[in-house]
């Protein structure tokens, strides 16, 4: 090789090496935009929820749910009603899933509210409580029956 050849070759190699740190740098700056998309998202809805929201009080509407059977298999609706009255009447946890699909645990003041939620198994009320949020887990204490 002769030293003029040797210097477009390393040209060329130090060329390929600015313009490929660009390329993936450029691809990388694209992906980060997306997920810093995609957090902001999730963080302005978390914000939305623990600012405007946890250790408020809250009226929510919704489905009364027999978790058990709702984490379990999903189970929800007038199908599961007579299952789902056994299950709260039985002490498991009761959920309430709003119509944005969100789903509170529900509890009394220190004390389960199963008795008085059991008749309204698979049924929607409107249920008023504290709002609390905390790993990701809501819940709904000290609730009262709206109607
Ligand atoms: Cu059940």
């Amino acid at each position: 090789m002769n030293p003029m050849k040797k210097l477009i070759a390393l040209l060329t190699v130090l060329g390929a090496s600015v313009v490929l740190p660009l390329a993936t740098q450029a691809a990388d700056q694209g992906d980060m935009g997306m997920s810093k998309d995609d957090m902001k998202m999730s963080g302005e809805h978390m914000g939305h929820m623990d600012m405007a929201k946890s250790g408020s009080t809250v009226t929510v509407t919704g489905e009364v749910l027999d978790m058990a059977c709702y984490l379990d298999h999903g189970a929800s609706g007038e199908k599961h009603a007579g299952c789902a009255e056994k299950c709260i009447s039985s002490g498991l946890p009761v959920g309430l899933k709003s119509a944005d699909g969100t789903v509170y645990l529900l509890i009394g003041e220190h004390k389960p509210a199963n008795a008085e939620l059991a008749p309204y198994a698979a049924k929607t009320i409107t249920v008023k409580g504290k709002f609390v949020n905390r790993d990701g887990i809501n819940l709904l204490e000290n609730i009262e029956i709206v109607k």
